[in-house]
């Protein structure tokens, strides 16, 4: 259908067709990166309750463009009758990759974990894969364990005995627990004593993710290789509809995780991505030795858009994520391959936004496009104080101080996906505030307006970021465009915002949307540069 193409995205992963959710397992072998996820063969809405689901496969050279095969893993054994969930890959020793996934074995959604083989090494896409004679390799015994909170296993990593471990999210007893499971041949394993981390603030975590990061530089660690002296640890966490993380350190000794910070609240604790992003998982790259994060967006129209489409759930663009140099953050990009698709560059330098001010960037395909633009504050003298409790929620600050809310410093930022008359737009802007000694940064992504079509969700997200403006006032924003995908990175990647936008302009084509930079603030702002590209269309799933 028309409406399925308008909104379906040109380089954001999707697989052919149907339901897809959680990236799973996605690896680095041979020469080939592979895509597993969460898939329903069967339709384009979420199979009910997730049960039956599938791993659906894809693989690429290059990230952006994917080959779609056949599912990997199907329920069709004792210990995934019900569904195959999710998990994560670990490439052993003598180049062995290896899956671990949970299982769901009955309709009361009793939940185990299991392990999977390539059928064949030699087949260079890995097409068949073998579930382990052992299945399922860990049971919910422990007492306290709720056996339906129990899911997600991690990627393995080898700990100071020379043993492989793993985490699973579990409910215990209440509180959300990152428990720890040891093997000698990553086939047998026992459960620790202790968990990695746990925490009170929720009943359970989904999608867990435990890698090594180096600080002061962006690349990656092998969690199969021995981790190198100072580096930090994170967790990472699905919880209450978003992904959050802690830095810490992994103490050998104790076999433990150890947050450099303990916050009680979790409404304060970092995000991945402060948008529509959840079930991220992150994997090293060996051929280019960074650390790469995606995850799923759902679709934010109704299920019934999602029947008329055929296809439901995208993938962000794959990120590089790296430690910032004050260790406090973690910082992401998108992988520079995407950049190949970029065509038609414009370039602006030395623009002035003074307040008001609206500046239409033209000669791009402002549906499909990528976006880097520097915003330079003449003056940081005009900054409104900020106040700590808006940490709690900062889309409730994005909805008080939108875009058309005059302030000191901003709102400033870029208006796209807007029609003729600007009745539909999607804004993602920045605000300046100053507190204490330092300055914090309002970064919002703005969908109350980004459609006049009914039933959709259409909420203001936003994130804030520490910036020290007394020794850089440039302010960086990259925004990519992909028909129904607006992903966002704020700041050099400090906050990273993904949303999804059906805007009706697109579908009846009336000249295609426009594209503005705006400043809205007292303050003037300057463009050093402002570079657009259009994308082109990437073979996904061919
Ligand atoms: N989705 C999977 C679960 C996971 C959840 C089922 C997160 O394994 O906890 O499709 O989106």
């Amino acid at each position: 259908s028309i409406v399925s193409k308008r909104y379906r995205t040109a380089y954001h992963f999707q697989p052919p067709k149907n339901w897809m959710n959680d990236p799973s397992g996605p690896m680095y072998y041979n020469d080939i990166y592979h895509e597993f996820y969460q898939y329903n063969p069967d339709g384009s809405n979420s199979p009910s309750l997730s049960y039956n689901i599938v791993w659906g496969h894809s693989v690429s050279t290059d990230l952006v463009n994917w080959i779609g095969l056949e599912p990997v893993l199907v329920p069709d054994t004792p210990s995934d009758i019900c569904g195959c969930w999710t998990g994560s890959a670990t490439i052993l020793p003598g180049n062995q990759p290896a899956i671990t996934y949970t299982g769901l074995i009955n309709m009361e959604k009793h939940q185990v974990q299991n392990i999977a083989l390539p059928k064949n090494r030699s087949d260079p896409y890995l097409r068949e894969w073998t579930k382990a004679g052992n299945n399922p390799v860990i049971q919910p015994v422990i007492p306290g364990l709720n056996s339906s909170q129990f899911r997600d296993p991690t990627t393995g990593w080898i700990g100071p005995d020379g043993l492989w471990r793993i985490a699973v999210g579990a409910d215990l007893n209440g509180s959300s627990t990152a428990l720890l499971y040891k093997s000698e041949d990553f086939l047998n394993w026992n459960s620790v004593e202790h968990p990695l981390y746990s925490s009170n603030s929720f009943d359970m975590w989904e999608c867990l993710d435990f890698f090594a990061v180096l600080s002061g530089s962006n690349g990656g660690l092998d969690m199969s290789s021995a981790i190198p002296n100072g580096a930090k640890h994170v967790l990472k966490m699905g919880m209450d509809y978003s992904d959050k993380y802690m830095i810490g350190v992994y103490d050998l000794k104790r076999d433990v995780f150890v947050p450099d910070t303990v916050i009680d609240d979790y409404r304060l604790w970092l995000r991945i991505d402060y948008g529509n992003f959840y079930a991220s998982k992150s994997f090293f790259d060996s051929k280019q030795g960074r650390r790469i994060i995606w995850a799923w967006s759902n679709e934010t129209d109704a299920s019934s858009d999602d029947v008329a489409k055929g296809w439901a759930g995208i993938h962000s663009i794959p990120r590089t994520i790296w430690l910032d140099s004050d260790g406090k953050r973690l910082l992401q990009w998108p992988v520079e391959e995407i950049e190949s698709l970029r065509r038609n560059e414009i370039n602006h330098q030395g623009l002035e936004l003074k307040k008001g001010d609206l500046f239409e960037i033209k000669g791009i395909d402002t549906l499909q496009a990528d976006v880097e633009i520097d915003f330079e504050l003449t003056s940081i003298d005009d900054a409104e104080p900020f106040d700590p409790s808006w940490l709690l929620d900062a889309p409730k600050q994005c909805r008080e101080a939108d875009a058309s809310v005059h302030g000191g410093i901003g709102p400033f930022g870029l208006v796209i996906l807007a029609s003729d008359n600007m009745e539909e737009q999607t804004v993602v802007h920045f605000r300046v505030y100053k507190s204490q000694e330092k300055y914090m940064i309002l970064m919002c992504t703005d969908l109350r307006r980004s459609s006049l079509r009914p039933g959709l969700y259409t909420p203001a997200y936003g994130g804030f970021f520490e910036f020290d403006l007394e020794k850089e006032r440039k302010i960086s924003l990259r925004t990519l465009i992909d028909r129904s995908a607006v992903e966002s990175f704020g700041g050099g990647g400090r906050v990273c915002i993904m949303a999804r936008v059906y805007p009706v302009a697109l579908v009846n084509d009336d000249g295609g949307p426009h594209m503005f930079a705006f400043n809205n603030g007292s303050a003037t702002v300057r463009v050093p540069q402002l570079r657009a590209w259009s994308m082109r269309r990437a073979q996904v799933s061919v």
